[in-house]
């Protein structure tokens, strides 16, 4: 699968135009890049708590917000970095909320898992494993009860679908028949264990047969691929109120958090074989053949992002501390 071919649906990725097209290769590269600048700065000791990285799932979250509207809702796990981008969260806030500053998206309090933007319908963010799947089924049923003209993309990984909330969820989304699209993004791993481990059905998408929710499957790493599958699991959603479990089969370059050393559990040419498919480089190659960008409009994609998170990381850097009178604002209790 090294090589890159698109072989449905091309007039329609043309259709998209020149600028859509190259903003989702830029908001990739960007996704990537402000990924690293964090591992950096994690190193450093400049970000404390835990820090899930995306790199290498990047076409997940922008193929899935390319083929769906600004206002239909997304809700994920603690590996949420690329969907808060990928929904138009300003980078320079997100990286103030990794080092806790007082101007972060969650002013500093929520961290690299839970990244939350209301405004932009991005709801977090969850660490609680399959937390995040009964929290997008209400948001389908609040769009259902208000009448509303919008979904909700519920994203978890592979692990999360052995936990009770997917099966009550699912089960309820279908008899309620509710507008959501449930995205298992297929990483191979939950922590250091292997899906065939944990999943007595390792095809994934099959798992929503027994409550009658279609399944289907598609690659991953592979920006056009998800944008089809999303594309047509969100029309089911928004025409017919019918929710899917869309499969993803894609990969993650680093280990399960900053504190994973993961040679215990993955060979090193599994991860150099799998990079054969970079999600990147995939869409770098179509916009190349297709004429839709040139060598130096690429180049320039990859300057301007430099810069775009140097400055995210200045602006961390001297942003404000919480104060200490902000202690115990935003407590639940
Ligand atoms: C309820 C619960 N149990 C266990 C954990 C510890 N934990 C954190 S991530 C994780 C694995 C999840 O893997 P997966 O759902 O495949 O997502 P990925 O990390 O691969 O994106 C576990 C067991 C947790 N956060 N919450
Ligand atoms: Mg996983």
């Amino acid at each position: 699968m090294s090589d890159f071919e698109v072989e449905t649906n091309m007039e329609e990725y043309l259709s998209l135009g020149r600028n859509k097209l190259v903003e989702m290769y830029h908001t990739m590269v960007l996704i990537r890049r402000f990924e690293e600048a964090s591992a950096k700065a994690y190193s450093m000791q400049k970000i404390s708590g835990f820090l899930h990285l995306y790199i290498g799932q990047e076409a997940v979250a922008v193929g899935s917000v390319a083929a769906t509207r600004e206002d239909d809702y997304l809700i994920t796990a603690y590996r949420d970095h690329g969907h808060a981008i990928a929904k138009g969260t300003d980078p320079k806030l997100l990286m103030s909320e990794l080092y806790g500053k007082y101007n972060g998206t969650s002013k500093g309090k929520g961290g690299s898992m839970h990244f939350f933007n209301a405004a932009k319908n991005m709801l977090g963010g969850h660490a609680i494993v399959g937390g995040q799947i009964p929290l997008g089924t209400g948001i389908a049923f609040k769009i259902k009860y208000k009448e509303e003209d919008r979904i909700c993309l519920t994203f978890m990984g592979d692990a999360a679908m052995n936990q009770g909330s997917f099966h009550e969820s699912l089960n309820l989304a279908a008899l309620w028949k509710l507008p959501v699209v449930y995205i298992v993004e297929n990483n191979m791993y939950g922590m250091g264990t292997a899906v065939d481990r944990a999943s007595a059905v390792t095809e994934l998408y099959k798992r929503g047969c027994s409550y009658g929710i279609e399944g289907m499957v598609a690659d991953g790493m592979n920006v056009f691929s998800v944008y089809d599958a999303i594309k047509e699991a969100a029309k089911k959603a928004r025409e017919l109120s019918l929710p899917t479990l869309l499969e993803l089969r894609t990969y993650r370059y680093r280990g399960h958090s900053m504190s994973d050393p993961d040679s215990i559990y993955r060979t090193k040419q599994e991860v150099e074989e799998e990079k054969r498919r970079d999600p990147i480089e995939q869409m770098k190659k179509f916009l190349l053949a297709e004429k839709i960008a040139t060598q130096k409009e690429i180049d320039g994609v990859e300057a301007e992002v430099k810069k775009a998170v140097a400055e995210c990381v200045e602006f961390a850097e001297n942003s404000p501390e919480p104060p200490l009178e902000s202690m115990y604002d935003d407590i639940y209790v």
